[in-house]
């Protein structure tokens, strides 16, 4: 059975504070609403790579105690720097969570060995499992097939979140690891995925639209294509008109339709405008209700 994840948001405040309630407020939704199988928490989604440490570490624990347990987590400690990035690994596994994740570390170019040595590092000390985060796009960081190779003959590295639009890429990876976890980034490209067989998705849409990706993944895996491609393109329309209303604060503005306190997106990342929010209003009307 394949596996649908919310790359959780963080909810701030005006101010760029971290708002906890509102974090409580988006599991409880992914839980009782969505009925999700689990949360991507500290990702791109979470705006992890504007906080401190400790801010960090207050959004592991809140998405932790709200979840009690219901659901899977995967804590995504990568970050600049290592010493961080460890801490992060210790502090979650010592909290009870299951599987961590770490960015491809990124903005200096690295070289293989060292990309290598950041993650066996990051695992060295725990008793945890990890997924690579493979987000080219942002990083500038492609891995090779051989390289995915390398960094798995560390057992404790269990993975991949291949957050990346490269289908031929994927096929080898599939084939060559088939016992490996791989679970598709890019919300929008849902379909071709599953028909490399991945074995779910993380994303930030599902925080919106969890139920017509679980109908289009159960529509796929009964073999009516035609639904799921129809499912894909309701979902991409939904999709569209976020990423064309600026997609980080609309997730939001969106969440708020709902009654959810999703909260600001934190600086330098826009705060809504009113066209923003009307447009947010729009998106919940045409693609939501
Ligand atoms: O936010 C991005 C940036 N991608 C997310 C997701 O891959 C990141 C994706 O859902 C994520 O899960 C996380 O780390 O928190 C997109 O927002 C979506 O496909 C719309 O493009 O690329």
């Amino acid at each position: 059975m394949k596996k649908l994840y919310s790359a959780l948001m963080t909810a701030f405040n005006e101010d760029g504070t971290v708002n906890s309630q509102g974090i409580r407020e988006m599991v409880r939704y992914n839980i009782d609403v969505n009925h999700i199988d689990g949360l991507y928490v500290g990702g791109s989604t979470g705006e992890a790579f504007m906080l401190s440490t400790e801010e960090k570490k207050l959004i592991f624990k809140t998405a932790f105690d709200e979840a009690n347990g219901a659901i899977d987590l995967i804590a995504q400690v990568g970050s600049l720097n290592l010493l961080e990035a460890k801490a992060l690994a210790k502090y979650v596994t010592d909290l009870g969570y299951k599987k961590i994740s770490a960015v491809t570390p990124f903005y200096y170019n690295f070289k293989f060995d060292e990309i290598k040595h950041y993650y066996d590092e990051i695992v060295k000390d725990v008793d945890n499992k990890l997924i690579i985060y493979s987000i080219p796009a942002l990083t500038g960081v492609a891995l090779t097939t051989d390289q995915f190779a390398e960094l798995f003959e560390n057992p404790k590295i269990i993975g991949i979140k291949y957050t990346n639009a490269d289908f031929y890429l994927l096929e080898r990876v599939r084939n060559r690891f088939p016992d490996k976890l791989i679970l598709s980034g890019f919300d929008e490209m849902l379909l071709p995925a599953l028909a490399l067989n991945v074995d779910g998705a993380i994303g930030s849409t599902y925080n919106l639209n969890a139920k017509r990706a679980k109908a289009e993944m159960n529509a796929f895996e009964a073999g009516d294509i035609a639904k799921a491609r129809q499912l894909q393109k309701d979902s991409n329309d939904l999709i569209t008109a976020l990423i064309q209303n600026d997609i980080y604060p609309s997730l939001k503005l969106v969440m708020e339709e709902m009654g959810i306190h999703a909260g600001y997106t934190k600086e330098p990342m826009s705060h809504p405008t009113p066209e923003m929010k009307a447009g947010a209003k729009e998106i919940y009307q045409k693609y939501l209700k």
